[in-house]
């Protein structure tokens, strides 16, 4: 029984080494590969972090089952030693952990600047729409066609509700902002994730390599309906974002009289 719970111990190590090593290939850490720029960054701050548990999980595992072994397989007469701790084990279980945790946190400074300080920002950056999370759906607010966004309404902005379009190959910025509590924009496929705060207006910025529909979640617990809180962001070429957004102007500035004409006349 002892030698079976030494075998144990180092069964478990073992498992993960196993799925560590074929879990990438078969997409079991993410939802798709990142279809972002800082999302392949991003990917590869987790693939660090995720080395050093491995590494730190089986050789703490592979330490206690072999201790357990080493008690299961000793003569049955030879008295046990009794320990009261160890200094320098102390020392050492102290300072390479915190080693370990200050290498993580500077080797993530400069994706974390490149993602959330705003003079980090791409310069090419264009500010395509404001985005407001309310309970429990995405407004998209994009400005008059040929004019600049900014933080209020003008004349001209156009609406549209669950569904983002934005321009692939190049950094765009949204307007993050709610109106009411506290949601987050989370769109796993690009990695992108923003606590939508009350009372301010955050810029998020990302860049979509590849045309393609992607889903744009609410990550923050925020209310009943939180899991419908759902829509897409459509990334798409300059030109047909263009033709979206003068379909939506279109669609907009419709008032009906046509429709109208054509039934008074029948
Ligand atoms: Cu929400």
């Amino acid at each position: 029984m002892k030698k079976f719970w030494a075998l144990f111990f180092f069964f478990w190590p073992t498992v993960a080494i196993i799925t560590c090593l074929i879990a990438p290939s078969r997409g079991w850490w993410f939802p798709s590969p990142p279809m972002s720029r800082t999302g392949v960054q991003i990917d590869g701050l987790f693939y660090l972090i995720l080395i050093i548990v491995t590494i730190t999980f089986v050789g703490t595992q592979y330490a206690l089952g072999y201790a357990l072994w080493k008690g299961a397989t000793k003569e049955t007469d030879s008295k046990a030693v009794f320990s009261h701790g160890s200094h320098k084990l102390e020392i050492i279980w102290t300072i390479v952990p915190s080693f370990i945790l200050v290498f993580i946190s500077l080797s993530q400074l400069d994706v974390l600047a490149e993602i959330r300080v705003i003079s980090k920002f791409p310069d090419k950056a264009v500010r395509v729409a404001e985005v407001t999370a309310r309970q429990f759906e995405w407004r998209i607010r994009y400005p008059k066609p040929g004019t600049e966004l900014t933080t209020e309404e003008n004349p001209g902005d156009l609406y549209f509700v669950n569904e983002l379009h934005v321009p692939i190959g190049k950094p765009v910025i949204i307007n993050l902002r709610t109106q009411d509590v506290q949601h987050a924009f989370f769109s796993p496929q690009l990695r992108v994730k923003q606590d939508a705060v009350p009372g301010l207006v955050i810029p998020v910025w990302f860049d979509v390599q590849e045309v393609g529909t992607y889903d744009l979640v609410c990550a923050e617990l925020c209310g009943w309906g939180h899991y419908k809180m759902k829509a897409r962001i459509v990334a798409q070429s300059q030109s047909s974002v263009e033709k979206y957004l003068k379909q939506l102007e279109a669609d907009q500035n419709a008032d009906g009289t046509k429709a109208a004409t054509a039934d008074s006349e029948e």
